[in-house]
């Protein structure tokens, strides 16, 4: 009976799956963040369960080298503003955000900053852990961390007592980008224990 249980609960165990958005703007880099994680995860010699890309949004289903029971589910939604409307259907569905940054696009920090507070002050979407990657850092032009951090403090008084992070990364080099993924995935699986049956 023991050994029941333990093959049942470990059968579960390696199911585990995690739904994660990837926001921002259009251009900051979620397409190429979202191809960089699927070339990490083939590195891990496993299978890749890819599904075919429809019009403005790719979703692909990751095993994580470092986490062996889990599988992201990661959906990358467009970022142009038409499509930004329809961030919000996807937020129930979800059990993490990662917010992706250009950090060369001064000019567009404050529509990003604006856009990030829609994105945390949305009711569906509390207690969701939330990433912020600031994107593009191996670009010579970039704006250092700590002034990315800076600016997107401002929205902390939006996120209560969730998990929140500003990490660099760049999409296009792979640099920083697993850092971002194990810290997410800590938190994915210490949140999961905390939401309403119908987000698990
Ligand atoms: N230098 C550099 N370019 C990047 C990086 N990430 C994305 N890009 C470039 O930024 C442009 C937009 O990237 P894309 O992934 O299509 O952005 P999306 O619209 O957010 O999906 C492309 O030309 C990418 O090659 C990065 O980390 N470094
Ligand atoms: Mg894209």
């Amino acid at each position: 009976m023991f050994h029941l249980a333990k093959g049942l609960y470990a059968s579960w165990n390696r199911k585990e799956q995690y739904s994660v958005l990837i926001l921002g703007l259009d251009n900051a880099g979620k397409t190429t963040f979202l191809e960089t994680l699927k070339k990490e995860s083939a590195l891990s010699s496993r299978p890749l369960d890819k599904i075919a890309p429809t019009v403005g949004q790719n979703v692909a289903t990751l095993p994580l080298a470092s986490h062996p029971g889990v599988l992201l589910k990661v959906w990358d939604v467009g970022g142009q503003e038409a499509l930004r409307a329809m961030w919000s259907e996807y937020y129930a569905q979800c059990h993490g955000i990662v917010f992706v940054v250009d950090s060369t696009d001064r000019a567009r920090m404050d529509e990003c900053r604006e856009t990030l507070t829609s994105v945390v002050t949305d009711d569906e979407a509390e207690g969701v852990p939330i990433l912020m990657l600031a994107n593009k850092q191996d670009r010579p032009d970039r704006m250092e961390i700590e002034d990315i951090k800076e600016i997107f403090n401002q929205i902390a008084a939006h996120l209560g007592a969730r998990d929140s992070r500003v990490l660099p990364v760049s999409s296009l080099t792979g640099e920083g980008v697993l850092d971002a993924i194990e810290w997410l995935v800590v938190r994915l699986e210490r949140n999961k224990a905390n939401r309403p049956p119908q987000y698990k």
